[in-house]
């Protein structure tokens, strides 16, 4: 055996995002979302699941809260639904959606755990989607009006925050590849979505400045990692065009102040371009102080004349995956940290998102889910390997504390550590619960 020791300084946490736990979807004064109207839409979504109840946290957070506070964690990480706050978009608050993060903050504070609030976590107001979403620039200042808005609610109890979870979901594949909402299949759609999203992430960095003087504030971009197949220089290149799309893409315009030309002009060649104003990049290169990393999967990559875009195909390891079909490469997550920390310096990092699925049942009270303890040991021990080269991380947030709605997939696919029946919407705490639980406490593991 040997013991994994993570420092006694990082932070632990778990994760959840409205539209996947909340429910109440037409309690409250809430207004659909983008999810409401994708996911009642017959296709979108597997087995017709619709984000209507979802785990009915809106009800349940304070058992939510109990089962954080058990757990230990430090911190936990939830996302504000727009529709719940600002039901119109603009303009108005709405007190009951307002009450409901104050009391869930108010319960997370009075149990000794840190709130870190993701203000974008893919649920935008339908109203404002039927202006145009994200492909009309004008969202970017509706985005900043509701950031203010909940900066100067919440930002006195309130450090740490999140602007935008994912970009490249929230435009590429929501908007290229139509895979999320809303649906779309326009590349020029998904270049001028991602730009905007980029935009109202250094807008409300800005504000933030001066609502939230003493608070921290980052956002999440997702990555997964292309390791070459070969070391012929093909496959080199393919590898790095294949990540460009999500690094480069959405950290180069943060850190750097540019977007990579390769890019642009792959993208021009597929007839889409990039529509940046005067003053734009000097916005979205704020300085921040935290940057989210949300990691799952990864492949080795080979040069394919004919793969897509990108002309790269992905080449699994082997034949380990999860229950969502997603390769595990732990490794790949210490190469993407330790090439984050080489490519753009010190901003302190934090894990916001990395977990495993799979689709354990009760049995017996008990939800017997060691592929996931390992898939985290695996993780961890990557992580503690990028520490230990030097690079600044901060936390480790699980996805996610609860089995929830996973997007397109529905019910099906479980990322909790506590198993969700969603008839009953009763909670069962799974074995990866209890071993993160000790893993929290003790700051170490055995591997
Ligand atoms: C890619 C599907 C090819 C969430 C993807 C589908 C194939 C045409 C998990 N992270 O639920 C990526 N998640 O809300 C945020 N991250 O392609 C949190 N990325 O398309 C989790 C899904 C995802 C994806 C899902």
């Amino acid at each position: 055996m040997t013991t994994i020791q993570l420092p006694e300084t990082l932070k632990w946490g778990a994760a959840t995002a409205s539209y996947q736990i909340e429910g109440a979807a037409h309690e409250g004064g809430r207004t659909p979302s983008i999810w409401d109207v994708f996911s009642h839409a017959p296709g979108n979504v597997k087995n017709g699941d619709t984000g209507d109840n979802a785990c009915n946290s809106y009800h349940k957070y304070k058992e939510d809260v109990n089962h954080l506070s058990e757990l230990g964690v430090d911190q936990y990480r939830f996302s504000i639904s727009w529709s719940r706050v600002i039901p119109q978009g603009r303009g108005e608050l709405n007190p009951e959606g307002i009450a409901y993060y104050r009391n869930l903050i108010q319960e997370l504070l009075d149990h000794g755990i840190e709130p870190m609030i993701t203000l974008y976590h893919w649920d935008l107001p339908q109203i404002l989607q039927d202006e145009g979403g994200w492909e009309a620039r004008e969202t970017t200042d509706a985005f900043l009006a509701y950031a203010e808005a909940m900066f100067k609610e919440f930002g006195g109890q309130v450090k740490k925050w999140l602007t935008i979870n994912e970009p490249w979901c929230a435009s590429f594949l929501s908007n290229y590849l139509g895979v999320h909402a809303p649906g779309k299949t326009s590349l020029q759609a998904g270049v001028d979505v991602a730009h905007h999203l980029m935009l109202a992430h250094g807008k409300a960095v800005q504000s933030f400045r001066e609502l939230v003087p003493d608070g921290e504030i980052g956002y999440a971009p997702n990555l997964g990692w292309l390791e070459p197949y070969s070391p012929s220089q093909e496959d080199i290149d393919a590898c790095k065009r294949g990540m460009m799309w999500q690094k480069e893409w959405f950290m180069d315009p943060v850190f750097k102040g540019t977007y990579p030309e390769t890019l642009i002009q792959l993208f021009a060649e597929h007839g889409a371009s990039l529509n940046v104003e005067e003053g734009d990049l000097e916005i979205i290169s704020q300085p921040i102080d935290l940057m989210g990393i949300n990691y799952y999967t990864g492949s080795l990559g080979r040069y394919k004349e004919d793969g897509g875009l990108f002309q790269v195909e992905e080449v699994p390891l082997d034949e380990r995956r999860t229950d969502i079909d997603w390769p595990i490469y732990a490794e790949g997550f210490y190469k993407a940290l330790t090439d984050i920390h080489q490519t753009y310096g010190d901003v302190p990092i934090y894990i916001t998102e990395n977990g495993a699925c799979y689709n354990h049942g009760v049995e017996d009270g008990r939800v017997y889910d060691q592929e996931r303890i390992d898939y985290l040991k695996q993780h961890l021990t990557s992580l503690s390997r990028a520490i230990e080269a030097g690079v600044p991380i901060v936390g480790y947030i699980v996805w996610s504390l609860l089995d929830n709605f996973e997007w397109a997939e529905g019910y099906e696919k479980r990322f909790g550590i506590i198993h969700v029946n969603f008839e009953t919407f009763e909670r069962t705490r799974k074995d990866s619960y209890y071993w993160y639980r000790d893993t929290v406490n003790n700051h170490s593991f055995e591997v």
